[in-house]
């Protein structure tokens, strides 16, 4: 993508920040956020910067004008958020998004959303497709299917070109914080030598994907013609958190302990990704390899 004018919202977080490193050098980019969870530091000198509130209209307002493309990574990304406060959650990842697709309608630009494999709760089977039922058990997956569902809607009534991207369990640099994911909980306690804590049996199983990956499923979406769809970003494999407990130790040649916890109430027993469509209509395959992605970490910060 080049010559662009490109919001990413959020793009001061975990992946909206790794896109917008991905955009910076090519394209005019804008991020808006409001540094609830992400970080100043990581906003490129050539990005234009719009600090505010998604939710405040003013600020969604000014951060769309005159854009071609949006990449809307802005979320309350916490399911245990989402849980004790709801409606708080709503506003953000629902209420707002649909004004940003609003926003979208008038200024005739492409928008690729984040979506969530929450959206899907307690699968029926698995690998799961994206035709599979959607039964989620949060009201954050509740909000990011409706959000989901709006999308599609979006470009079925409105001819308006997004895509939704149900991204399943996303980990690379730059992840931290209290709720950002099991790889980066493992990978502090091994560098610890803290016990690295497995909630439950550790027999559940993730498709754990690497955020370079979820940077290109986004540039493929910016692009294809294939829209007003949703798709899968994950890799296929399932890798049980078990032995992710060992290979995060492995890697990090750590002397901690794997210790058991409670499991945790709600907790999905097993996720994964059928990514058949994603390959088949976004040309989209992942490249990283949950060993190699660990690895990285390691030797990375
Ligand atoms: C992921 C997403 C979440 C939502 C959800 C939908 C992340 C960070 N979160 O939640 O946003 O989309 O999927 O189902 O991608 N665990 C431990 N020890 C720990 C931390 C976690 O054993 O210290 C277990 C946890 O109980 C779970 C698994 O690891 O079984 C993954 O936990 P997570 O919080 O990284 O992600 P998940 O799948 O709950």
């Amino acid at each position: 993508i080049r010559d662009r004018t490109v919001l990413v919202t959020g793009g001061a977080g975990f992946i909206g920040s790794h896109l917008v490193d991905a955009l910076v050098s090519d394209n005019d980019v804008r991020v808006l956020d409001d540094f609830s969870t992400g970080d100043r530091d990581r906003v490129p000198d050539g990005a234009t910067l719009i600090e505010g509130d998604l939710a405040d209209p003013e600020t969604l307002e000014r951060a769309m004008a005159g854009v071609d493309l949006v990449f809307h990574q802005a979320a309350i990304v916490s399911v245990t958020e989402s849980v004790d406060d709801p409606r708080r959650s709503h506003e953000t990842n629902l209420e707002a998004s649909l004004r940003l697709l609003e926003r979208a309608r008038v200024e005739d630009a492409r928008v690729v959303v984040a979506s969530s494999a929450a959206i899907y709760g307690h699968p029926d089977e698995l690998p799961v497709t994206e035709s599979a039922s959607t039964n989620p058990t949060s009201p954050y997956g509740v909000q990011k299917l409706a959000l989901d569902q709006y999308t599609r809607l979006y470009a079925d009534l409105y001819g308006l070109p997004t895509v939704a991207l149900r991204y399943f369990n996303v980990y690379g640099p730059r992840q931290r914080g209290p709720y950002s994911g099991v790889i980066s909980t493992f990978l502090e306690q091994a560098r610890a030598d803290e016990p690295i804590t497995i909630e439950g049996d550790g027999e559940q199983t993730r498709d754990f994907v690497h955020v370079s990956d979820v940077v290109r499923a986004n540039l493929r979406a910016a692009t294809t013609d294939s829209v007003g769809s949703a798709y899968n970003v994950g890799t296929g494999d399932r890798t049980s958190i078990q032995s992710l407990a060992e290979t995060v130790r492995d890697a990090v040649g750590s002397s901690s302990s794997i210790v058991h916890r409670d499991p945790r109430p709600g907790d999905i027993r097993h996720s994964g990704a059928d990514v058949s469509k994603a390959e088949r209509e976004l040309g989209f395959e992942s490249r990283i390899g949950l060993e190699t992605g660990i690895e990285a970490l390691v030797d990375g910060a």
